[in-house]
């Protein structure tokens, strides 16, 4: 890169002039509404304020299909992701083409106004191979696709009324103009981004300290707060520990800016839609990892990408980025050197101990109270770390049991419950299938819409105790596997989650037929009978699945209470 033009010009924002907006505002209040997601609202702000330059708006299927297919734009532009405005079917067509909808956030603000352009039906499925690399719902974008995101995508020009207001950590969050222009006010030439979702540890500020002597660069520490991989540290947590180690850094060459972007977890792609954004916020270097913005593993249990792939992709980009690469040594702790050092560049590996602690080994000795060496973190991070994640037997946890009406389900739920109130510490409750109905879900029915709503609600009741440190007992039949897959996600935000299939086969259910439901739903006189007439998908790695033919209740929910101790969520 020829730094001598390193512009740091302000680019194009989308947001129309104060005093449009309030006129606009006025106008918009009549016009269609979209309520915008958790994930639009955080793509619409990148998208108003230029962090997605030189996108205008919400993509069109032109683009899309570009996008998709090359990562490039209908006009040969460089973009690798879709940015794309998904509503629900009966959204899309309450709409004509060319009409003006207003985009809301969840209070009911308008944050925008959008031009309807483009209206089509995705093929989510090649969108996920081309963009994801498979389409397997492991991949939690893929997942988000598949059975978050509506039918539909809209797409259009986007006038912007106001920022997403957020009141949190207002102080450190910078649209890109206000971020080339600070650093202009500083004088800074070269700034290299550092990308993040999770905690700095001494490896990490190590690696960013060599990354900005190699570029000699000012390091912009820049993590995103938006939404990241489900489980991930919240990111008040986050940035309270990115605060206590920020003065560890030289205060005239390092800063910290927040970044509201809705990861994608896309590896290869994500790499260089990070750089296209860095390139935007006024950076001129990117530090690229190994395995960046990686997804984990995919439901054969392997990596969706090789831990380079990303690296190379952004490699074979890098001049139409604008954003140079500076990869990532992996840094590993020499003890005998009592030093940080790549583990590349180790040429004496048999004659040291190379000492390193992952992220699983990490939550492992967080959850169960361990000793975290001073070699891999500073103490004001371990204190943020444990102030949140007290051990697993003080936090909140769900036990969801699910299984075919009749299978047992209440009776162990019961007696497991009575087993935990004997113990003591955390205060119990039970959602049993027909105390919800009764209390939270008395005007639903049975079909699959239904079903869905009422499990939806159990997980946010169950979210919230387990948020708060308590127990959560859960026994729906709960027949969809993906809406126990999302109540998993809901609840693994704040705590484990245990899914117990009570694995009563339908012929035994019908056989004790204890509230002599299947004699009616036999006769067809209740419809959509689970097992009968209406499906039920058997859970395919519950935490737990318990035989109940031949073994009493007791013994049951006595397994449950074994699992729950071996898993450390109470104490033997
Ligand atoms: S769901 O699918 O998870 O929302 O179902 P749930 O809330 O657990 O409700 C199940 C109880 O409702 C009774 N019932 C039916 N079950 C299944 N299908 C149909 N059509 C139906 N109609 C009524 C049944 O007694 C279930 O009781 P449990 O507690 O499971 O034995």
């Amino acid at each position: 890169t020829n730094l001598m033009e390193h512009n740091l010009a302000p680019i194009p924002e989308l947001y129309v002039s104060h005093e449009s907006a309030l006129k606009l505002k006025v106008e918009a209040a009549d016009l269609t509404s979209h309520d915008l997601t958790p994930r639009q609202i955080c793509d619409l702000e990148l998208l108003m304020n230029g962090g997605f330059n030189p996108l205008k708006g919400f993509l069109s299927e032109e683009d899309y299909n570009g996008v998709v297919e090359n990562m490039r734009l209908a006009d040969g532009q460089l973009w690798p992701m879709p940015i794309t405005l998904d509503v629900s079917e009966d959204f899309a067509q309450s709409i004509e083409l060319g009409q003006d909808i207003a985009l809301r956030d969840q209070e009911g603000v308008i944050l925008a106004t959008m031009t309807v352009t483009d209206r089509w039906e995705p093929n989510k499925a090649r969108e996920a191979e081309k963009v994801f690399g498979a389409d397997d719902d492991a991949h939690p974008a893929v997942n988000y696709l598949h059975n978050q995101a509506g039918k539909i995508y809209l797409g259009g020009p986007v006038v912007g009324i106001q920022q997403p207001v957020h009141y949190d950590f207002r102080a450190r969050r910078d649209t890109p103009n206000e971020l080339r222009a600070y650093f202009r006010k500083l004088g800074w030439r070269k700034i290299v981004a550092f990308q993040t979702r999770n905690p700095l540890h001494r490896a990490h500020q190590e690696l960013t300290f060599r990354a900005a002597k190699e570029a000699q660069a000012n390091l912009l520490i820049h993590p995103v707060v938006g939404m990241t991989k489900p489980g991930d540290v919240d990111h008040f947590t986050r940035v309270r520990c990115y605060e206590a180690v920020l003065d560890k850094y030289p205060a005239s060459t390092t800063t910290m800016s927040l970044l509201n972007l809705a990861m994608r977890m896309a590896g290869p792609r994500e790499a260089v839609w990070h750089g296209l954004i860095r390139a935007n916020h006024g950076c001129t270097h990117f530090i690229v990892g190994r395995d960046h913005a990686g997804p984990g593993k995919n439901s054969a249990g392997e990596d969706f990408y090789g831990p380079y792939d990303a690296q190379e992709l952004y490699r074979a980009n890098q001049s139409e980025i604008g954003c140079e690469m500076v990869d990532f040594k992996h840094m590993v702790w020499v003890q005998e050197r009592a030093q940080y050092e790549a583990i590349d560049e180790i040429k004496d590996k048999d004659d040291i101990t190379i000492l390193n602690i992952s992220g699983t080994e990490l939550r492992r000795r967080l959850a169960e109270g361990l000793e975290i060496p001073e070699w891999f973190s500073f103490p004001e991070v371990v204190k943020e770390l444990r102030r949140t994640k007290p051990p697993r037997a003080k936090q909140g946890f769900t036990v969801f049991f699910t299984g075919f009406s009749g299978s047992g389900k209440s009776t162990i739920a019961n007696a497991l419950m009575v087993k935990l109130m004997e113990q003591g510490g955390r205060p119990v409750t039970l959602l049993d299938g027909d105390i919800v109905r009764k209390n939270l879900s008395s005007e639903l029915g049975f079909s699959k819409e239904h079903r869905d709503l009422n499990i939806r609600r159990i997980g946010y009741v169950a979210s919230e105790i387990t948020k708060n440190g308590g127990i959560a007992i859960c026994a729906p039949i709960a027949p969809y596997a993906t809406t126990r897959r999302a109540v998993r996600e809901d609840i693994e935000a704040f705590g484990a989650f245990v899914e117990v299939h009570v694995a009563t086969s339908i012929e035994e259910c019908e056989r004790r037929d204890r509230k002599g439901l299947y004699k009616l739903a036999r006769e067809g006189k209740i419809k959509e009978f689970t097992g009968i007439s209406d499906p039920y998908d058997v859970p395919v790695n519950p935490e737990l699945s318990v035989e109940t033919e031949n073994v009493d209740v007791d013994n049951c929910a006595h397994q449950v209470l074994l699992k729950l101790e071996s898993m450390g969520l109470v104490k033997a």
